[in-house]
């Protein structure tokens, strides 16, 4: 008895480090926080970036998840690279500035490409309604408002959608500054990392 626990225990632990490490996009406009967001998950600093002009990438782990997240540029150049990265994404996390309400529309559009590509049909997508720390910033009713998600989530906690062909997608308001909100969008999202 006790060989076979071992033996499964040295199967548990390799089947660990066998597991794949996901990949992860950080897609969104420019100025939405997607680079601040990638070096918070990293080192737990906040740091001023300029913005982003060439993909990045980085290895980070969150919880149990191993992942790779690529960081692309958001100004509408860099934007045209963003389909270069499509292929086996485990996972998008679209970043939107919830204090910039002149630009929801533009947001919306970049969102609404995404969602109806054929090459991330079924990809899980978690929004972030960053800077929610502004005192402006919009709540999340009307941030779902602006992006046309209103009704086209599939609920914040354990929902299992195997087999029901329908794409995980939840928002989650957050402050990266503050360190507030994206870790219960990474815990949601990772339910739905294979
Ligand atoms: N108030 C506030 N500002 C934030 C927050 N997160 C990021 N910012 C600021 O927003 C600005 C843009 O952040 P970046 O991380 O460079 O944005 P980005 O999405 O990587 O932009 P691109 O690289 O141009 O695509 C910076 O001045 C950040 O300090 C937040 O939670 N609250
Ligand atoms: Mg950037």
């Amino acid at each position: 008895m006790f060989l076979v626990d071992w033996f499964y225990g040295v199967l548990e632990s390799l089947a660990w480090l066998w597991h794949k490490e996901a990949k992860i996009l950080f897609l969104g406009l420019d100025n939405a926080g997607k680079t601040t967001l990638l070096h918070m998950l990293k080192d737990e600093r906040l740091v001023q970036h300029a913005p982003t002009q060439h993909p990045t990438s980085s290895e980070l782990r969150i919880g149990r998840i191993r992942f790779k997240a690529f960081d692309l540029g958001g100004h509408r150049m860099a934007r045209r690279v963003w389909k270069d990265y499509y292929a086996k994404v485990d996972a998008v996390v679209y970043l939107v500035d919830a204090a910039d309400g002149a630009r929801f529309g533009e947001s919306k559009t970049e969102l609404d490409a995404l969602l109806t590509d054929d090459a991330l049909a079924g990809v899980p997508f978690l929004v972030l309604g960053n800077k929610i720390d502004v005192p402006h910033a919009a709540p999340e009713r009307d941030l779902l408002y602006y992006l046309g998600l209103a009704g086209c989530t599939t609920g914040k906690g354990d929902v299992d959608l195997a087999g029901t062909g329908v794409r995980p997608l939840e928002i989650f308001m957050c402050s990266v500054v503050r360190k507030m909100g994206y870790g219960e969008g990474f815990r949601w999202m990772a339910q739905y990392i294979k």
